[in-house]
């Protein structure tokens, strides 16, 4: 069976990017203490406890999934904001964006009883109409338990990346991110996995927390998630990943709709969470874009 790498919670942003392009996947290790995966537990706990099983075999009939994690959870802000993740985006994700975004927050509580989810990469969240040579995310699962073979640990095809449309995973090709209670697995939109079978008598809890190109639909609509009464009470890094910037010079504008006179035309979403949009703030942009277009033109 093959096994992943591991890294430390402190790993370099190309060693990550590294072996998300040759494996697709990665484990960093014990990022979080007990204490820290302790508050996220408390603070997402009523909301998991809540929310009803999968509608399908893909979502799982013996499966839980919780979203909406940064309007409900400022321990799992601290999740979608950490450095080494975020490092790890700009190598990674800005090889085809100006600016990636949070795609999707959704803790999976795989419950005793859960069958194998059918293997499948993320990237096909938007059809397949991708090119290949264009890597469109970068996902984590944090460990809220430990994640044994046993309970459900997450199915990963360390090298399918490059694989053919049509290449299946042999039963042995396919390994199992075994870790343990606050560490990460960290993997693209093109590695093959899936959840696992769950065949304990405990949950197996993870939050998932992935990045997409800023130039592509989210998963989670984190607009409707996290609407801006919420999201103008967030630092303003954080409001960005969410969407709450430009994409780029013409990306995510918007007008906002008071009568005639009133408002402005035309304003970066930050207009929306209170912020003065200084005149002429699309110049800076329209600098860098313009360039790239003269070098790809002369290229
Ligand atoms: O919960 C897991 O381990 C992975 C789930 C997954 O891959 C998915 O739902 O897309
Ligand atoms: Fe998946």
């Amino acid at each position: 069976m093959p096994t992943l790498q591991h890294a430390p919670a402190g790993a370099a942003p190309e060693t990550i990017a590294a072996l998300l392009d040759s494996d697709g996947a990665l484990i960093l290790d014990d990022v979080l203490t007990p204490a820290e995966a302790d508050r996220v537990d408390r603070e997402i706990a009523p909301y998991v406890e809540a929310t009803a099983n999968g509608r399908d075999s893909f979502t799982g009939h013996q499966t839980t999934r919780t979203g909406a994690l940064v309007a409900r959870s400022p321990a799992c802000r601290d999740l979608v904001m950490h450095p080494t993740i975020l490092a790890a985006c700009d190598v990674f994700l800005k090889r085809a964006c100006d600016r990636y975004q949070l795609h999707l927050t959704q803790a999976i509580r795989i419950r005793p009883g859960q069958p194998k989810q059918a293997l499948h990469r993320d990237r096909l969240a938007w059809g397949g109409f991708l090119p290949a040579s264009i890597e469109p995310q970068l996902n984590t699962i944090w460990a809220m338990t430990d994640f044994t073979e046993e309970n459900g640990a997450t199915q990963v095809v360390p090298g399918s990346p490059s694989w053919p449309d049509k290449r299946r995973a042999e039963p042995h090709e396919v390994g199992y991110a075994e870790m343990s209670r606050g560490s990460v697995l960290v993997y693209s939109g093109s590695v093959i996995h899936a959840g696992g079978e769950n065949r304990s008598n405990g949950d197996r809890t993870g939050i998932n927390i992935t990045y997409c190109l800023g130039w592509l639909r989210q998963e989670e609509n984190q607009y409707l998630s996290c609407p801006p009464s919420i999201a103008r009470t967030l630092e303003p890094d954080l409001q960005a990943l969410l969407g709450y910037a430009m994409g780029s010079y013409a990306l995510g504008y918007f007008s906002p709709p008071l009568p005639a006179g009133e408002g402005p035309e035309g304003v970066p979403p930050q207009f929306a969470l209170g912020a003065n949009i200084p005149s002429g703030w699309g110049e800076d942009m329209l600098a860098v874009i313009s360039e790239r277009i003269r070098a790809r033109q002369s290229a």
